[in-house]
């Protein structure tokens, strides 16, 4: 009798984990208890086929829980996940408060599921989407060939700023479908006048591209830059891996994209890398460019696996390999992950 609660079982990431829920096989799970602020509390949504009423995030609602995931903003998180853990769950967080707890895992089952075990506080911790969305690639190679630094540029979906960034993305490409913009400084901004001044994204979306998500951090740093670097480490278990990001957000809905530069201990050919990563369960390999065959988020929209291809040996610089990564965001960067982290835990107790 294991039973599982969804915190933020309402919000885009909560939707997709019901989506994956339902999409398996089977569940380890004698009840999936819904959860959600007094906003979502009361609606009935299906899992599995039958229906569950929403109940309200109060400290009762963990007792008889054994894993509760979390799919919230960070101050929920920060104050519910213990409450969870004192009430005996094991609370599996996606929010960004805890992810660098050294008293708290970070867990991608694929690369370190070892770590899960290890959580005196009870609360294990889900990666940041843009890093998780290269992860399951950058462990394998780093099996083979010892990860020395990554150079890394992003290429963000709106999604990943939840469904107001869905919601914000949609109403710019409305705004300016069929019209012909983009060859004068200032005409897009001015297509959206008619649009709510809020923004999720601090410039327009559509028809650009905006070299900035997160929060303004020391040294012109992004939020989102140093997660990649600090997370990187700590996932991958080198404190001293020399990583650099440059975080960009572009016009895609769903699927984060990444251009990595990967540099290695060991000499490593594509030939190589190809089969290293050819051979892992979650890695699709797409990497034919004669016949137009690389990765793009509008095929791995939607999907379980990591997509891999445009790998290259970099021409000035022994011992690095230049790729490009896509992963679904909303699914293995957020809410599979989690699911997957729920699913190694199930499996000890
Ligand atoms: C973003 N990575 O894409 C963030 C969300 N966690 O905005």
């Amino acid at each position: 009798m294991t039973v599982l609660a969804i915190v933020g079982a309402t919000g885009a990431v909560g939707s997709t984990m019901i989506e994956i829920i339902d999409a398996r096989e089977s569940v380890p799970w004698s009840e999936i208890r819904l959860v959600a602020s007094a906003r979502s509390a009361g609606k009935v949504l299906k899992v599995r086929g039958e229906d569950v009423t929403v109940r309200l995030l109060e400290p009762e609602v963990f007792d008889g829980v054994d894993i509760a995931l979390f799919d919230v903003p960070d101050e929920v998180s920060a104050e519910w996940a213990p409450v969870a853990a004192s009430r005996g769950a094991v609370a599996v967080d996606n929010s960004g408060a805890f992810r660098m707890d050294p008293e708290v895992p970070l867990v991608v089952p694929e690369v370190n599921a070892d770590e899960a075990a290890n959580r005196p506080k009870g609360i294990i911790a889900n990666p940041n989407c843009t890093t998780l969305s290269m992860m399951a690639a950058m462990g394998a190679l780093h099996r083979e060939f010892g990860l020395t630094a990554l150079v890394v540029s992003s290429y963000q979906a709106a999604s990943g700023a939840g469904q107001g960034g869905i919601d914000r993305l949609q109403a710019e490409l409305s705004a300016v479908a069929g019209k012909d913009l983009g060859s004068r400084s200032g005409d897009v901004a001015e297509a959206l006048a008619d649009l709510p001044d809020e923004s999720p994204f601090p410039a327009p979306l559509a028809l650009n591209v905006v070299p900035w998500a997160g929060s303004l951090k020391d040294g012109g740093w992004s939020s989102e830059e140093l997660k990649v670097r600090n997370e990187s480490r700590k996932i991958l278990g080198i404190p001293d891996l020399k990583v650099s990001a440059t975080c960009v957000r572009v016009p895609v809905v769903t699927t984060h994209s990444l251009a990595v530069h990967a540099t290695f201990s060991r000499e490593v050919t594509v030939e190589a890398a190809h089969k290293v990563l050819g051979a892992q369960p979650t890695i699709v390999l797409r990497d034919d460019p004669a016949a137009g065959e690389w990765p793009t988020p509008a095929d791995a929209v939607g999907g379980d696996p990591t997509v891999v291809g445009r790998i290259r040996q970099a021409l000035d610089f022994p011992d690095t390999l230049e790729l490009f990564v896509c992963g679904d965001n909303l699914r293995k960067g957020a809410a599979l992950n989690t699911y997957e982290i729920a699913e190694t835990v199930a499996a000890t107790l």
